[in-house]
């Protein structure tokens, strides 16, 4: 259980309607005037200041799909209050808001409701700014940046140019979705459970030329960068490692009986190779055909491949899918020793790793061992335990697969199984049959997409020159607009003559140009690069802004991104970075990713029918509110319950605070910033505590923003708020009871501005403070007070220190004496007898006399 839950935010004997009606809160008409406020007074357009520290403050930017969600609230409210915190601590905050706008669903909705999906998407992009509005988040629109405008991708095609003329955009033919009844490639959102989204009917699969990123190229940077990424939680930077997947090992040569083509395997255990008695190749190796027609096994292997190629390939790799295989009638040659060794094809073998070719050691590896016993393969042991009598294949009922010394290894009998990885190699090396490598699971990045609402590919293919970049002075290479939209046969791009036909740059014959438009994470990986400077035509981005604001010091999003987008934009980073456009490696230096909103057990979605309205909220309860909640009910990084409770408690709290304020006008008569003058001494204990409460709470809130733990910190705003009531109870408002209370109240107003600004600029200008909390400084808290929250007390024996304890400040002193004489260390001296004398310096020392 969290801190949070443990703090009720408001007992529930209070009523708000006892109060005149004037002086209740009311966030309908407190919100709109301070938005109205920020707005004219610009007071969140930054521009670059060196005398400041720079803070960029980011959150992933929304695809524009109609309306905001809860779990859109939960995030833009974690990224403001971090950005109105880090303002209040002087930084120059850069924090921008723009759109996601290219996509599928514009496209879905075109071809079910006729709409064109520009109109579509700028509407949608129309209501949710205004929804952001509503929420008071402290966003510069100027910097407002939407990615299906031309201006926007048309730097994106820009670099696309160079990345083709550098060979990091390159063409291959590549696996789509395809839909047989309405004749189109279908993006992997189209498909739904193996079928059609729009006909139902099954989805098979093709092979298209397609474009591709060349992300493997930066495989091993990307891996190493990973390291420094200190500011990224351990989970992220673990799905990333594992997505690369590096492995070392070494490739191996098998001669191919009948053939001088040898073929050559990928493996981490070379130290096994004396125990490989067959070869599994991929159904999809390119020499599958010609090894079954050379084994005279044309038919049984054609079968066995296209029955493989409509298994799923999540499917064919998963542990518990029966291993099958086919034997082509071909053999090859393990170099170590001459054996003879059978060419099947397996289905777990798969071709786009390692060389889709793999050395088969039952005795090592449990598919091969499996396999092996399946179909009466060979086993011979290379591999066993050290120490103990060798393992009989016979009666193995699993491959062991731990270190261990080799046998039937020739020259490396006996040899460690360790030492023997490299040993093999370094053997293989020296004969030209292998050679250390390492494999990576990561693919290049297929960025092709056969739909109309992207940024089009800019490449012209000319009948003598192929592909030709489109150039500079002829970009952006604008989307048409004027389509027609049915779902079937090819991209609406590619019926357009108008569009298709162009003539070619190098020598202006008529070719023909590229249809296919850019995956929508290639606008992603930049964005936030283009924020330092959205207007600016002369490139991606104003590269002397871009130095002043990046990298982005504080990004924040689902951690459904972890991977794909995360990875994507570290790729674009490096890239920009070697066409010399910014000088760092790494795009984000912290990262947060918020947990889901839950409610009724279940992530809120349209498709759970659990979904509460963002809108019906801010409308019952006002946007501070609803901030106030998603950030207390839960600390980011974890997933959020929904609770109306907990609104309605949150509710409560800011009309408690509210009253505070508004009841005790007499308080704000020469405004919320005279100091506390009284003699501390002389104030009585229960007051002396509230200061003392009051610091240790802004200490406190301060540590916690600085941690990012939003849920406990408002849970000790809480806290203060009671001790406020209380003391104010117990003291009235006059004279030093006065004094202290207001620096309480005017502490929890200022602590309170980035989590629920509208309300607390309201209280701050009535209880007479100049211009808005937007700009003033985060509150301080005086050490001395604090530390004074807890006292280490000496406690003495007969004249010598025994024992320290620790209490509250100011204890009185029975409970000081009670406590000295309980300890377990002084009971020891005192043999628990009545003492004769005790002496309490208040706050210092216990003198006991036995
Ligand atoms: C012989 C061997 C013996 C292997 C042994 C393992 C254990 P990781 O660690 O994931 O990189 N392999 C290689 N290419 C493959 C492909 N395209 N499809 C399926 N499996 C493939 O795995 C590397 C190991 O996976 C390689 O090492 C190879 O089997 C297999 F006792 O080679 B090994």
């Amino acid at each position: 259980m969290t801190d949070s839950t443990r703090v009720s935010p408001e007992p529930a004997t209070e009523s708000p309607a006892a109060r005149p009606r004037a002086d209740r809160y009311d966030p309908k008409a407190v919100e709109p005037k301070w938005q109205a406020r920020w707005a004219q007074g610009r007071v969140f357009e930054v521009d670059e200041d060196p005398a400041k520290p720079k803070y960029y403050c980011l959150e992933m930017f929304p695809y524009p799909s109609g309306r905001i969600h809860m779990g859109h609230v939960r995030v833009y409210s974690i990224g403001d209050v971090i950005a109105r915190y880090k303002r209040m601590r002087g930084f120059n905050v850069l924090h921008p808001m723009g759109w996601d706008a290219f996509g599928m669903p514009a496209e879905n909705a075109a071809i079910k409701n006729k709409t064109h999906p520009a109109e579509w998407t700028y509407k949608n992009i129309g209501y949710m700014k205004s929804q952001l509005q509503r929420m008071g988040l402290s966003y510069d629109w100027r910097r407002e940046v939407t990615t299906c405008a031309p201006e926007y991708y048309r730097w994106e095609q820009w670099l696309f140019t160079r990345m083709f003329q550098k060979g990091l955009a390159y063409k291959r033919l590549g696996t789509v979705n395809w839909c047989p009844v309405d004749e189109t490639v279908l993006a992997n959102e189209q498909v739904e459970g193996g079928r059609c989204w729009r006909c139902g009917a099954e989805v098979t699969t093709r092979e298209l030329s397609q474009w591709f990123f060349r992300i493997t190229a930066y495989a091993e940077e990307l891996l190493e960068g990973l390291d420094r990424l200190t500011g990224w939680p351990e989970r992220v930077v673990t799905m990333q490692r594992n997505w690369i997947g590096k492995s070392v090992g070494a490739e191996i040569e098998f001669d191919v009986e009948g053939s001088s083509e040898p073929i050559r395997v990928f493996t981490t255990r070379p130290d096994t190779l004396g125990g490989a008695t067959f070869m599994s190749l991929a159904p999809e190796h390119p020499r599958v055909a010609e090894l079954a027609k050379q084994g005279g096994r044309e038919a049984e292997v054609a079968a066995f491949v296209e029955k493989v190629r409509r298994q799923e390939r999540i499917r064919r790799t998963a542990e518990d899918q029966e291993k099958e295989g086919v034997f082509t009638g071909a053999y090859c040659v393990n170099p170590l020793n001459g054996r003879r060794m059978p060419i099947w094809v397996a289905n777990f073998v798969l071709m786009d790793y390692g060389t889709g070719a793999v050395m088969a050691v039952p005795t090592g590896d449990q598919r091969d061992f499996e396999f092996a016993r399946k179909y009466g393969l060979p086993m011979v042991l290379s591999v066993t335990p050290k120490g103990e009598p060798p393992l009989d294949p016979a009666k193995m009922t699993e491959a062991y697969t731990a270190p261990g010394v080799l046998v039937n290894s020739g020259p490396f009998d006996g040899m460690d199984s360790e030492a023997a990885k490299d040993a093999i190699a370094e053997w293989l090396a020296a004969r030209g049959k292998g050679r250390k490598t390492v494999s990576y699971r990561l693919r290049d990045w297929g960025i092709s997409r056969q739909r109309y609402w992207g940024a089009p590919v800019p490449i012209i293919y000319c009948p003598d020159h192929g592909a030709v970049p489109v150039p500079d002075d002829q970009l952006p290479v604008v989307l048409p607009e004027d389509v027609e939209f049915t779902g079937t046969g090819a991209s609406p791009l590619a019926k357009l003559e108008r569009f298709v036909n162009a003539p070619c740059p190098t020598c202006g014959k008529m070719g023909r140009r590229e249809t296919d438009t850019m995956d929508t994470f290639v606008e992603s990986s930049w964005y936030f690069a283009r924020y330092t400077s959205p207007g600016y035509d002369r490139g991606m981005f104003d590269r002397l802004k871009a130095k002043y604001w990046l990298p982005v010091d504080q990004y924040i999003g689902g951690v459904e991104h972890a991977i794909l987008h995360l990875l994507y934009a570290r790729f674009y980073t490096k890239v920009m970075r070697d066409f010399g456009l910014v000088d760092f490696d790494e795009p984000f230096t912290n990262l947060l990713s918020q947990g889901m909103v839950i409610k009724d057990g279940a992530k809120m979605s349209k498709s759970h029918g659990n979904v509460v309205d963002p809108d019906a909220l801010i409308d019952q309860y006002g946007a501070d509110t609803a901030r106030l909640f998603s950030l207390f009910a839960a600390p980011p990084e974890k997933d959020l319950e929904w609770s109306d409770q907990g609104v309605q408690g949150c509710f409560r709290f800011i009309s408690r605070v509210w009253r505070l304020v508004v009841e005790e006008p007499d308080l704000w008569r020469d405004g919320p910033e005279v100091g506390v003058s009284v003699d501390r001494e002389a104030l009585p204990r229960e007051l002396a505590a509230l200061r003392r409460k009051t610091h240790a709470t802004i200490k406190k809130v301060t540590d916690d923003l600085d941690g990012f733990r939003f849920n406990t910190a408002i849970a000790a705003i809480m806290e203060l708020v009671n001790a406020i009531y209380l003391a104010r109870e117990a003291h009235g408002t006059a004279g030093a009871a006065g004094s202290v209370l207001r620096e309480a109240i005017v502490a929890v107003v200022r602590l309170l501005a980035p989590f629920v600004p509208h309300v607390a600029d309201e209280l701050w200008e009535r209880m007479g403070g100049r211009e808005t909390l937007v700009f003033q400084n985060w509150p301080t808290f005086d050490p001395a007070l604090v530390q004074a929250d807890e006292v280490l007390i000496v406690v003495q024996v007969n004249g010598k220190v025994r024992s320290r304890i620790t209490l509250p400040a100011d204890s009185p002193e029975d409970d000081v004496r009670a406590a000295a004489l309980a300890d377990a260390r002084v009971r020891e001296f005192t043999g628990g007898k009545p003492p004769r004398k005790v002496v309490v310096v208040p706050n210092k020392l216990v003198s006991i006399v036995v």
